[in-house]
């Protein structure tokens, strides 16, 4: 009797100070600097509620596969996660207009469609009990082969790695043809020989050592991507004030910390590969012209598609 009231009045003081923890699933691996940066909006959330709420960043899609994670967040299986936004272009449009090929293709065109982008995915995320914390574009988005690609013809019957719906339209309007893979797997694909050329980040590019199986590289700049952190919002709303508020004030350095990186990492990176032999060089006026007509066909689908709301994200964005 005196034993559990000793445990009940000692439970009583020590809950409000037990720590919260939380999972926080990512696709992409520790050398990732989106990775990077949310471990340290983790630890910057660990530091200022003193460890009342430690987040545990989960690497490389080793807690759930990345097509799981927002429905994982979702489920409240985890309260947390990061994953490609356009990912989510098969729900709604709205999700996929920054993969979309010369619609924003440098950050400050990336900064103004994330503006125009934010409320309205913010609404939608919303309706899954979903709320954003922090959005981080990757590097603009090159062109890697094995040899130097001077037309779009040149990419027709290529094995064309995807990462998204959008890419894997592209691949095949240019006659190539896509195959998904988790930038975790661009290695093994490549040498396997699953895939012969992709598009994505001198980032991961550099991350998945590409000259091991790729010679040229052109910085065709033709998209920024952006990865989300998403927090389950009945979760959320479950902290005390000061970790709310701690959560969002770390959220808001993460995001403006998480551009800046990005930046350095597309000069950092695109040099890199420089150094590791590969011919890096800039888009003929032809294979520009070739990639842009690929892109307004595919805006035209994405129109096509769009509710009223994320056509307001591209109107918002143009004015
Ligand atoms: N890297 C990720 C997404 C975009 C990027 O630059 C990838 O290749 O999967």
């Amino acid at each position: 009797m005196k034993y559990t009231i000793a445990f009940v009045a000692m439970m009583a003081i020590a809950s409000p100070v037990m720590a919260e923890k939380w999972d926080m699933p990512t696709p992409y691996g520790d050398s990732t600097f989106h990775t990077q940066n949310i471990s340290q909006f983790a630890d910057e959330v660990r530091a200022a509620t003193n460890g009342d709420l430690d987040i545990t960043v989960h690497s490389a899609g080793s807690l759930f596969p990345h097509s799981e994670i927002k429905n994982a967040i979702r489920s409240r299986q985890v309260p947390i996660g990061e994953f490609f936004l356009s990912r989510l272009s098969n729900e709604d449009a709205a999700y996929g207009i920054d993969s979309q090929p010369f619609v924003a293709t440098s950050y400050d065109d990336a900064t103004k469609l994330w503006a125009a982008q934010k409320p309205v995915i913010t609404e939608l995320l919303a309706e899954q009990g979903l709320m954003p914390l922090f959005s981080v574009p990757w590097p603009a988005q090159g062109l890697y082969t094995k040899s130097e690609i001077a037309t779009v013809d040149q990419l027709a019957g290529l094995r064309f790695r995807a990462y998204n719906a959008a890419l894997e339209e592209l691949a095949t309007l240019a006659g190539a043809a896509p195959v998904q893979i988790e930038a975790a797997d661009i290695a093994q694909a490549f040498s396997t020989g699953q895939v012969a050329a992709m598009i994505t980040s001198p980032s991961t590019g550099a991350n998945s050592s590409a000259w091991d199986f790729l010679s040229h590289y052109s910085p065709i700049n033709a998209w920024v991507p952006k990865n989300i952190v998403v927090v389950n919002k009945r979760v959320f709303d479950k902290l005390s004030a000061e970790t709310q508020a701690a959560v969002m004030d770390a959220a808001a350095k993460a995001e403006t910390r998480g551009w800046e990186m990005s930046a350095e990492e597309a000069k950092v990176k695109t040099a890199v590969m420089a150094d590791n032999g590969m011919v890096v060089y800039d888009p003929s006026d032809a294979l520009k012209s070739g990639l842009e007509g690929i892109g307004a066909t595919m805006l035209e689908t994405w129109t096509a598609k769009a509710s009223d709301a994320a056509k307001s994200i591209l109107s918002t964005y143009q004015n």
